[in-house]
């Protein structure tokens, strides 16, 4: 798949792709507004300096150029809001979570992510559910799904590399789901200043291959106490 991104690795989710597109042609519209602005702006700068005997004139101001550029603006933003807003639904819609995927329980506290799987029978809350730190592993070949709290203050659970991003909000049940597209390593981060040790909420995701995955899981199931 093409990557759209020139200033990240090429994201390894599915939703990325869409994301960066999404990403660069917002860039695109508001750089060219910039620009513009911008050499309107020196254009206006030269074109009425200071220039003796000239005096300054008081003009009403055009209803035209108002509504112009009023709807204008109102168009391009609807249509960026409507682009992503379907994006949006894809990912955190409850009821967009494809039905095999694998529900991880995340929840933050001040200054760490604490991730708690399903455990063999692919079932919360029964007894081979088991909990790790700042790490998310999971298998390629299925979603997961994150349901996500947080203990005491905002969070914001972000994996750069999946294009992905959600505050963890105290008393606020929310969730994201995603499918890798590659196996490797991808950081893990804070992305919401939580305190004093938010640098600390660093973590990492691995996707695993489906046979890697279940040999990490009975790992993980020995080291529970
Ligand atoms: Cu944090």
């Amino acid at each position: 798949m093409q990557n759209w991104s020139w200033l990240m690795d090429e994201s390894a989710s599915t939703i990325g792709p869409q994301i960066d597109r999404l990403y660069y042609v917002i860039l695109v519209i508001t750089g060219i507004v910039f620009v513009a602005t911008e050499l309107t702006l020196l254009w206006f700068i030269f074109k009425y300096r200071h220039r003796e005997g000239r005096k300054a004139e008081y003009i009403q101001g055009s209803a035209k150029a108002e509504i112009v550029w009023t709807t204008v603006p109102a168009i391009i933003v609807i249509a960026i809001a409507l682009a992503s807003a379907g994006l949006w639904d894809e990912i955190k819609d409850p009821d967009n979570v494809p039905d095999n995927a694998m529900t991880v329980i995340l929840t933050a506290k001040q200054f760490e992510w604490n991730l708690t799987y399903p455990g063999p029978d692919d079932e919360l809350n029964t007894e081979d559910d088991f909990t790790v730190r700042n790490r998310l592993d999971i298998p390629l070949d299925r979603p997961t799904k994150l349901e996500m709290y947080s203990e005491d203050v905002i969070h914001s659970f972000y994996i750069p590399d999946f294009r992905l991003k959600q505050d963890v909000v105290p008393g606020m049940e929310l969730m994201m789901w995603f499918q890798p597209t590659r196996t490797g390593e991808f950081p893990i981060g804070c992305a919401e200043l939580c305190g004093i040790g938010h640098t600390r909420m660093r973590g990492t995701l691995t996707v695993h291959t489906p046979s890697e995955y279940q040999t990490w899981m009975n790992e993980q199931l020995q080291a529970q106490p």
